[in-house]
């Protein structure tokens, strides 16, 4: 629980070995943080995600961070809500392992995620801050380089409600 961290702010601006991209499954860029990211990291990320023509909704890919200060992105398409019967849950939480196991293979030590799904796709944000702080603290027990992870809410809202969610798993522990 002590490697993770809530803070507020703007993904692209972190220097961090990888901020993880909340994408599509065309990994071709959007609206958005995916759009934030692109435009902070310029037109080479653009060519660099043209190469894996796509990527699944939960699975991940990394790319170098070109022009942002991070080193790497990692783009992981999230699930769009659609009621919740539609493994909605466990894709989620699938795009959170996988991203971290991603950051540890490439030997990042610092990691910074958004807030995935909760903004054009929909995903409620109470049950979303749960999967995401709950299964970043259980593949923390596994990294070998990764020791910090950062959620970066953009809105206070969201970055009150991850802040929440932390505090009562810590006081729960
Ligand atoms: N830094 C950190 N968080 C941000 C930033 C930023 N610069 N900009 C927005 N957010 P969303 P999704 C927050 O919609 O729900 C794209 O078009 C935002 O306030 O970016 O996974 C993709 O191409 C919200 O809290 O991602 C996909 O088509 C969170 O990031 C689709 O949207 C996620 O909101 C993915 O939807």
């Amino acid at each position: 629980m002590n490697k993770i961290q809530i803070i507020q702010g703007d993904i692209t601006a972190g220097r961090v070995d990888a901020i993880v991209n909340a994408a599509n499954t065309t990994l071709l860029g959007g609206g958005g943080v995916d759009g934030a990211i692109h435009r902070a990291a310029g037109p080479e990320l653009f060519r660099a995600c043209l190469k894996f023509n796509g990527c699944p909704t939960g699975e991940a890919r990394i790319t170098p961070g070109f022009q942002l200060p991070a080193n790497y992105v990692i783009h992981t398409p999230g699930p769009i809500w659609r009621g919740g019967q539609f493994q909605e849950a466990p894709l989620l939480a699938a795009c959170y392992r996988n991203s971290l196991r991603l950051a540890d293979q490439s030997q990042c030590q610092t990691v910074d995620f958004p807030s995935i799904s909760t903004g054009v796709y929909a995903f409620p944000l109470e049950q979303a801050a749960q999967i995401a702080l709950q299964t970043l603290e259980t593949e923390l027990q596994m990294t070998l380089f990764v020791h910090r992870v950062r959620i970066v809410g953009y809105d206070a809202h969201t970055t009150e409600v991850y802040q929440t969610c932390l505090n009562r798993m810590i006081s729960s522990d």
